[in-house]
């Protein structure tokens, strides 16, 4: 029961991730990710957006290496689910390439360097991600631990680190990107 929630955390991610929306994982679909993300990186940050990048090829490699288990060069649904349990979540894995975007993004975003985002740049930024207004405020009430208003660092750290390695159903970082994916 436990793992299932993680199933379908990694389905509603998989899914994310799949940006052509032909239900493989390629390294196409990651670009675009890494695109994505380094967008929101003001033109002149090329540190944080090379990190990112990096951090998006890093997950990549993992996926392809760890996990393509048929080698057709893809990465299917079930296998991402597999090699996102096995492999990327075990602690190097996640620190490089998980929490690398995450850090690289926060610093990104805090423009004015108070370790902290606001809801509307917490929406905002979910928004140019493609996760709907509407999934990220309700998360962002729930990610603000300390209801102070403000994200902080630490605390999208926290949130990150549940959606990906908590087996409970009922941890506020599961909502990251929304509803999650019902088994199939
Ligand atoms: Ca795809
Ligand atoms: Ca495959
Ligand atoms: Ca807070």
């Amino acid at each position: 029961m436990s793992e299932d929630v993680k199933a379908q955390k990694f389905s509603t991610l998989f899914r994310w991730f799949d940006q052509n929306g032909d239900g493989r994982l390629t390294h196409d679909d990651l670009h675009r990710m890494a695109e994505l993300f380094t967008g929101l990186a003001r033109e002149d940050d090329t540190a944080n957006a090379t990190a990112m990048r990096d951090a998006f090829e890093t997950w990549w490699q993992l996926l392809l290496t760890h996990g393509d288990a048929d080698k057709n060069g893809e990465i299917s649904r079930q296998e991402f689910i597999t090699v996102m349990e096995a492999q990327v979540t075990h602690p190097q894995h996640f620190e490089q390439a998980v929490l690398a975007i995450v850090d690289a993004l926060m610093r990104a975003l805090d423009t004015n360097q108070d370790g902290t985002l606001s809801q509307t740049e917490y929406v905002r930024m979910y928004d140019a991600l493609g996760v709907p207004p509407t999934h990220s405020e309700a998360a962002f009430r729930l990610l603000d631990r300390d209801n102070d208003g403000r994200l902080s660092h630490a605390e999208f750290r926290t949130a990150i680190t549940e959606f990906y390695l908590s087996t409970d159903p009922k941890a506020p970082g599961n909502q990251l990107l929304g509803p999650l994916d019902q088994p199939t």
